[in-house]
């Protein structure tokens, strides 16, 4: 796959390039990275690249013609079809699904903005679409460049080695990833939970499917569409919220403050060896209860009852 990022600072994200599995991509050719500077193409002695946005007000705007003509020699420099992506924050929002879809195309030119950003019938007439990585302001559009360029190096065939495939799949069916544990096995700051050392691959892959299940209830609930669980996920899920549950009560009894949480699931075998400690304040949306309750469905326990449960080792 051949990556062109336009951008004041090309090297910027030729850096960021060059490290890791998208580094070591580079080198065994499974991709490329090509930088091109609109200032290059910039007209005059001091070669203007921006100027002052009509209608006032602050900043500038990069101008029309410095782009169009990088862009020209953008588009004659490989004859596969290049699609035209601008980073900012009136793009769509860059997720698992969008990086697989820009991961299809032999190749993709990024164009980073600076400044206020750039004309916009320059937008209209050469952009194919544009991708935000973020609501929130960046100084230039080259981290997310760099952001997209390393989510889409990796799906790109012979980028990652068998492991980092297994890694890159834990994330692909849309839920959180579960917890990870490395030695020791006993740490002042808790044990590793038994079911991993058990060699039960079986019981290790339900209980990392119930940890991703019931993170994702508790700390991206927009994530999870429950009603197209699976039985088998859906007796998981229940299995955690009902382990929660009850830690948050024994937690409640030892703290004494009055909880909510509802009693224990009908099947303690599938209750949940959860691991999850509860979260921690400010931690992710944990602490906000998740969107509005689903009837017959336990609300997680309050951000308080998981504060106090916090002490406890994970089952
Ligand atoms: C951005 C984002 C972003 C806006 C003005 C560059 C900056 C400046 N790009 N996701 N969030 N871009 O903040 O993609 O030109």
């Amino acid at each position: 796959m051949r990556f062109d990022i336009i951008s004041l600072f090309p090297e910027f994200v030729a850096q960021c390039a060059a490290f890791g599995v998208v580094g070591r991509a580079g080198e065994r050719g499974v991709l490329s990275v090509h930088g091109w500077n609109p200032r290059d193409y910039a007209e005059g002695n001091y070669r203007r690249v921006d100027d002052r946005p009509f209608g006032g007000g602050p900043g500038m705007v990069m101008m029309i013609e410095p782009l169009r003509a990088c862009l020209a020699d953008v588009r004659a420099a490989d004859p596969s079809p290049a699609r035209v992506v601008y980073m900012s924050p009136q793009g769509a929002p860059l997720t698992q699904a969008k990086v697989r879809e820009l991961a299809a195309h032999p190749r993709l030119v990024l164009l980073c903005g600076r400044y206020e950003g750039v004309d916009e019938r320059f937008l209209q007439a050469e952009v194919d679409e544009e991708i935000s990585i973020g609501d929130y302001v960046l100084s230039g559009g080259e981290l997310a460049a760099a952001v997209v360029l390393d989510a889409v190096a990796r799906l790109q065939e012979g980028a990652l080695n068998d492991a980092e495939s297994a890694v890159q799949d834990s994330f692909e069916d849309g839920l959180l990833d579960c917890p990870h544990y490395t030695r020791p096995v006993e740490h002042a700051l808790g044990n590793v939970p038994p079911v991993l050392l058990s060699g039960n691959h079986a019981e290790i892959a339900k209980w990392r499917r119930q940890q991703s299940l019931g993170r994702t209830w508790l700390r991206r609930p927009d994530l999870l569409d429950e009603s197209a669980l699976s039985k088998a996920d859906r007796r998981l899920l229940e299995g955690f919220r009902a382990a929660q549950a009850v830690e948050a009560v024994s937690v409640s009894n030892e703290t004494g403050s009055v909880s909510r949480a509802s009693p224990p699931a009908s099947d303690p075998v599938e209750a949940a060896s959860g691991a999850e400690p509860i979260a921690r304040p400010g931690s992710g949306p944990a602490t906000s209860a998740p969107a509005a309750p689903t009837p017959g469905v336990p609300e997680p326990p309050s951000a308080g009852q998981r504060l106090a449960a916090k002490r406890k080792t994970p089952l």
